[in-house]
């Protein structure tokens, strides 16, 4: 992978390596065919798993004559990953893949990721693009707190942002003191973080007598969770930077897959790298560009590890229309939502992001919460638990009184569901260091 030392010097608006967001579409999808039909001919020929079910659904990899043609293929989904562990979904031989990682999940076994040398010339040039249209320049000083590790996140950046040319800095995420203390030192003017884990050390840094706003830091590269514009705006206002949203899961290659560009109107999907589609998450039927449901991307490029329609459950619409910083890849709208998060509370359906829009529309209120879900007498319960300003913790009862209808208020107006809310001073709720715990579910547990 060269590294790209004349960008800057030239002063082309366009990084070299981000050529390809701005291909015309049909050289774009004649691109993407071709490398589809290759990936699926590897997929059949060398992973056991896609193999059976193409047959047993009388496909074969010639049928693949058209972009379309992709619906004539099997979902996957993730325990696919789980049940074939550690290596039965590889299509490459050990001694070709270069890297694993693995991400831990939430239940059982993890699910493991392999890299040939190739798929992580590919990884970094996606990272390349992505913070070259996040505004990221060469002589940008670059603090990574993803965490390195079997987690895709901090190794996965490192490789990009060094060959875009920035200085990185692998600080890795926790030790929240010495994250200040690098920032204001090292003259930091990039931070990749989860968002939550930002607003931690925005916390940390006032407590230290630390004015982000005199700092270095202009941009932000957020992703691997859920957040919201509302949350957006929190964040640019509190430090003065620009927070730019970065996607990508694990299963496809990990963070790169879509990154967003100056415009802030959702993250650019490489899709000549990964192929994506939306279906009826009920139906599995393809919908069309604009209409919301569960996000499916098949890789490209892939090697060690191709996934074909593998079912992501986050929840998104694919934007056609052109974007003003002329791209020609489409955008996603910005997840806000996996399918498995969505909380039935009394019938009613209620996604996180919801209250976090709720939550953050209320004046006085921080952006730390959690959501504690309990069952009282056969009854769905939920609590909304939310750390307020000082200020307002010290008023009085009454007021309190007042700031907590005024959030009950905008939680049922936005979800329909009337949640109990519960203030707490600022520095209660627990802080994450990496993807934060929104949802503690009380229910099963007696
Ligand atoms: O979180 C990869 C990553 C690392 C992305 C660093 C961005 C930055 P996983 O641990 O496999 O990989 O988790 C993937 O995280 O399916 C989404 O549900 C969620 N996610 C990732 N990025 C975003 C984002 C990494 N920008 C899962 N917005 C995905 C919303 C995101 N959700």
């Amino acid at each position: 992978m060269p590294t790209f030392e004349f960008w800057n010097d030239a002063d082309s608006p366009v990084h070299p390596a981000s050529a390809p967001d701005y291909l015309p579409r049909p050289q774009l999808r004649e691109l993407q065919l071709h490398r589809l039909q290759v990936t699926v001919a590897r997929a059949y020929e060398r992973v056991p798993l896609f193999q059976q079910r193409l047959i047993a659904r009388g496909v074969r990899p010639p049928q693949i004559r058209t972009l379309e043609d992709i619906a004539l293929l099997p979902f996957s989904v993730k325990s696919d990953l789980r049940e074939t562990y550690p290596f039965g979904l590889f299509a490459s031989p050990m001694s070709d893949i270069v890297r694993l990682h693995a991400s831990s999940g939430t239940t059982g076994k993890p699910i493991v990721v392999a890299y040939t040398a190739h798929d992580l010339d590919v990884w970094t040039s996606v990272i390349v693009r992505s913070l070259a249209a996040a505004g990221v320049r060469r002589g940008d000083i670059l603090q990574n707190c993803y965490g390195y590790g079997l987690f895709t996140g901090g190794l996965g950046l490192h490789a990009g942002a060094e060959a875009m040319g920035a200085t990185v800095i692998p600080i890795s995420g926790g030790n929240t003191d010495r994250q200040i203390m690098v920032m204001k030192d090292f003259g930091v003017t990039v931070v990749c973080s989860t968002p939550s884990y930002f607003l931690h050390l925005v916390d940390e840094a006032r407590q230290q007598g630390v004015d982000l706003h005199a700092l270095k830091l202009r941009i932000g590269v957020f992703g691997a969770e859920p957040w919201t514009e509302g949350m957006r705006q929190r964040i640019q206002g509190l430090a003065d930077i620009r927070a730019q949203d970065i996607y990508g899961l694990s299963e496809i290659i990990g963070p790169g897959v879509a990154c967003e560009c100056q415009c802030q109107s959702g993250p650019h999907i490489f899709e000549d790298h990964f192929y994506p589609e939306i279906i009826d998450p009920d139906t599995g039927q393809v919908l069309p560009d604009g209409a919301t449901g569960e996000l499916v991307l098949t890789t490209l490029s892939k090697e060690a590890m191709p996934m074909i329609r593998y079912r992501t459950r986050d929840i998104s619409r694919l934007v056609a229309t052109p974007c003003a910083c002329g791209r020609t890849i489409r955008r996603l709208e910005r997840i806000t939502a996996r399918s498995d998060d969505m909380l039935i509370i009394r019938g009613v359906n209620v996604y996180p992001s919801q209250i976090e829009t709720a939550l953050l529309s209320v004046e006085g209120v921080l952006p730390h919460y959690q959501i504690v879900l309990t069952r009282e007498a056969d009854l769905d319960q939920i609590e909304v638990q939310v750390e307020v300003t000082s200020a307002n913790f010290s008023d009085e009862v009454k007021s309190l009184e007042a700031l907590q209808k005024r959030i009950a208020g905008a939680i049922e107006r936005i979800t329909n569901i009337h949640a109990r809310v519960r203030l707490v001073e600022p520095n209660t709720l627990k802080r994450s260091e990496g993807k934060a715990k929104r949802i503690v579910d009380q229910r099963k547990m007696g």
